[in-house]
C-alpha cells in the first residue's frame, strides 16, 4: 500500500514497522517477514484479501486508516480470528464539510461562477448567470445515519433544511424516518449518500431512486461510489431526470468516466471528503492507538460493527 499522508509511519514510531510499500519486491519481503506480522495497518483503499491474511499467520489486527473498510474481506479475517478496526469518529466533521462544500457548489454553481471572474468573462460579458437552483426552500435527506450522517443533519438544520433519512433499521434522531431509499429519494430535494460502501449496499442508488429524486434534485456522495449506480446517474443527468449531483467518490477511483467530466451539471472532486493535515493526522493517530492497544492489552478502541457484535458477545 501507499504509505497514505506521511502520518502513520511517524504516529507508529515506537512499533517495528515493515514498511511494504517501500519494498521492491513486497511478494518476497510478505514471505521473508509474514510470520512476524502481528497487525497491518492499511492506509489507503488497498484490498486486504483472505489471500494476504493467509500470508500473515500471526496476524491479529486489521487496522484500516479510514472509516470505510469495504476493502477488508472482514468475513475472512472473523473467520481467522483477527479482529478487524477503522477510524471511527475521526473524520466525520471534514466529510460533513465537504458534503456541505460539494452541495454549494453544485446547486451554486460556485466553481463555474469563479471560472468566470478568472477568464476575465465578468468584465467583457457581464454578471455570471443566476442559477436555476438555490438552497432555499429545498429538504436535504441522508441515506445513512451514522456518524458522518449526523453531522450532514446538523449541517442542514443550521442552514434551515428540514432533515429526514433512511437506513436499515430506524435510529434514534429527530429527523423524519422514510423506510426505503426510493421513499426518501421522493420526500427531498437533496439526497446525501454518506452509508457505508461494500456488497450490501452495491447500487442503492439507481435508476429508480434518481427520478423519485427528480428534475429539480441534487445527489451528493461523498461515501463510496459504488453505491451510486453510475450509469444510471450518467444518464439521469444528461437527459435532466436529475437536476445536478456532486461527487467527492466513484465507482472505479481515480478514473472518472468520460461521460461524467463531459456535463455540466456534475460538480466531481478527487475523493477529498478528509483530505486534510489535521483531519489524517488524526485518522493515522487512531490506527496507530489501536494497533498499539490490541499489541499491549489485546484491547480495540474502535472495532468495525462486525467486530464489535462478536466483541460484546463474548
Ligand atoms: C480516505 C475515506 O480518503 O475514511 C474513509 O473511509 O474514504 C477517506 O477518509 C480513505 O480512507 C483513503 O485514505
Amino acid at each position: 500500500p501507499a504509505p497514505g499522508d506521511g502520518f502513520l509511519v511517524p504516529a507508529c514510531a515506537d512499533l517495528r514497522v515493515l514498511r511494504l510499500w517501500e519494498e521492491p519486491d513486497p511478494e518476497e519481503a510478505l514471505a521473508r517477514y509474514g510470520a512476524g506480522i502481528r497487525a497491518l495497518a492499511n492506509p489507503g483503499e488497498h484490498p486486504v484479501t483472505a489471500d494476504l491474511m493467509d500470508r500473515l499467520p500471526n496476524l491479529g489486527l486489521i487496522a484500516q486508516v479510514g472509516v470505510g473498510y469495504d476493502s477488508v474481506d472482514v468475513e475472512a479475517a472473523v473467520r481467522r480470528g483477527v479482529l478487524v478496526t477503522n477510524v471511527a469518529g475521526s473524520n466525520d466533521e471534514e466529510v460533513a464539510d465537504t458534503a456541505f462544500g460539494l452541495l454549494l457548489m453544485t446547486v451554486r454553481q460556485l466553481a463555474r461562477a469563479e471560472a468566470h471572474l478568472r477568464s476575465g468573462r465578468w468584465a467583457t460579458d457581464g454578471p455570471y448567470p443566476l442559477t436555476a437552483m438555490s438552497l432555499r426552500g429545498r429538504t436535504l435527506g441522508v441515506l445513512g445515519m451514522g456518524k458522518i450522517g449526523r453531522a450532514v443533519a446538523r449541517r442542514a438544520e443550521a442552514f434551515g433544511m428540514p432533515v429526514a433519512y433512511h437506513t436499515r433499521t430506524r435510529r434514534d434522531v429527530p429527523y423524519r424516518y422514510l423506510p426505503g431509499p426510493a421513499e426518501l429519494a421522493a420526500a427531498v430535494d437533496v439526497l446525501v449518500v454518506a452509508i457505508p460502501g461494500g456488497a450490501a449496499t452495491r447500487h442503492l442508488v439507481d435508476a429508480a431512486v434518481l427520478q423519485a429524486l427528480g428534475p429539480d434534485g441534487v445527489l451528493v456522495n461523498v461515501a463510496r461510489g459504488s453505491v451510486v449506480d453510475e450509469p444510471a446517474l450518467v444518464s439521469a443527468l444528461r437527459s435532466g431526470t436529475l437536476g445536478a449531483a456532486g461527487l467527492d467518490v466513484f465507482e472505479d477511483e481515480p478514473n472518472v468516466p468520460p461521460e461524467l467530466l463531459a456535463l455540466d451539471n456534475a460538480v466531481l472532486l478527487p475523493h477529498v471528503g478528509s483530505a486534510t493535515v489535521p483531519t489524517r493526522r488524526a485518522m493515522a493517530e487512531l490506527a496507530a492507538s489501536n494497533i498499539r492497544a490490541w499489541l499491549e492489552r489485546h484491547e480495540v478502541l474502535t472495532p468495525v460493527a462486525e467486530v464489535a457484535e462478536l466483541l460484546n458477545r463474548d
